[in-house]
């Protein structure tokens, strides 16, 4: 008998083609965003699972679903995944690091450039049929190039963003847990290590990557905004949370920093709706790693994970060897 999987959210066809093969299948191809209660019930006799952010999976869940095995997430962050409690259930947990690096960093830049330089707000006001006559000040924005970028959280997306900058002629500066090898700080446009707060006081600009745990709860909040130039661009493409995202918008409206640039969101999708009152803030829907052969990779690289981890191989990214002594 072929091992029982979910596929929580919808995903390419032929990925779920592909699980087909070596799993029998409950899709969701109609893409229902399941409660804690409809997941429970969908993963009973499971071994496995295949989600995304949007699933909770915590000591509850795992309770109520003995049989569960593996939860392969199809994103690099699993801030929605309880690993400690998902290791002492022996279910092994894995995460898509690698395949979605340079896509998202492509992403941080697009966001970057699009707030430093007011591109949608321009273009909405094109849209809106007022422009009339060329003005000398008209959608003035901030230049990057020759800026100093400054990158919180360099990892291999943080320093796919700084590899980035060298066209621009940047200086990079960059906080992180700890430092870098010498070695990839020189690939990364020999990225300078400095403390937090030295970060946000010279940066021209800042970009939040690091990873979302609640240590790193509203890392940037009203203490960290006042340190930052009032001509600075804001760039989050890292995880909800990691801003005070009311703290933000008290800046943004006061234009005590420039501008934003945000992919991710406190209680997203359920954004504040303040955001849309302001025009110096570019706002995506969670989409950084969003190309086609990404997303693809990612529902590849999870199948992958899925395949090892319930047919007694190791999966090729997996978070908590120490689940695989519990079962
Ligand atoms: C995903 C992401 O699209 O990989 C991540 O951590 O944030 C995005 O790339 C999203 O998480 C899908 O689950």
């Amino acid at each position: 008998m072929k091992p029982s999987i979910l596929v929580a959210r919808a995903v390419f066809p032929e990925v779920i083609e592909r699980l087909r093969q070596h799993f029998d299948v409950e899709d969701n191809q109609e893409d229902k965003v399941y409660t804690a209660d409809e997941l429970a019930s969908r993963l009973q006799g499971k071994d496995g699972m295949f989600s995304t952010l949007s699933e909770r999976v915590d000591q509850a869940l795992l309770a109520s679903c003995p049989q569960l095995k593996a939860v392969c997430n199809m994103a690099v962050g699993y801030n929605n995944i309880d690993v400690d409690a998902a290791s002492r259930a022996g279910v092994v947990v894995t995460n898509t690091p690698d395949v979605l690096n340079e896509t998202t960093a492509d992403f941080g830049w697009a966001l970057l450039m699009a707030a430093a330089r007011r591109i949608t707000e321009a273009e909405q006001w094109l849209r809106d049929g007022k422009w009339q006559k060329w003005r000398y000040d008209s959608f003035v924005g901030a230049d990057l190039h020759g800026a100093t970028l400054g990158i919180i959280g360099m990892g291999r997306i943080g320093q796919a963003i700084a590899r980035r900058s060298t066209g621009f002629g940047m200086q990079v500066i960059y906080h992180n847990r700890s430092r870098l090898a010498p070695e990839l700080e020189a690939q990364a446009n020999h990225a300078r290590y400095v403390g937090r707060e030295e970060l946000l006081r010279e940066a021209d600009h800042v970009v939040l990557v690091l990873p979302y745990s609640p240590a790193l709860h509203h890392t940037i909040g009203e203490a960290e905004i006042a340190l930052m130039k009032p001509t600075a661009v804001l760039v989050n493409i890292a995880r909800g949370g990691i801003v005070d995202d009311a703290a933000l918008i008290r800046a943004l409206r006061e234009r005590r920093i420039a501008a934003a640039g945000l992919d991710v969101y406190e209680n997203e999708p359920a954004l504040n709706p303040d955001f849309l009152t302001l025009t110096n803030v570019v706002l995506t829907p969670h989409i950084a790693s969003a190309s086609v052969a990404t997303r693809l990779a990612m529902a590849n690289c999870a199948a992958d994970n899925l395949i090892a981890a319930l047919t007694g191989a190791v999966p090729p990214n997996l978070l908590n060897p120490e689940a695989t002594k519990g079962k």
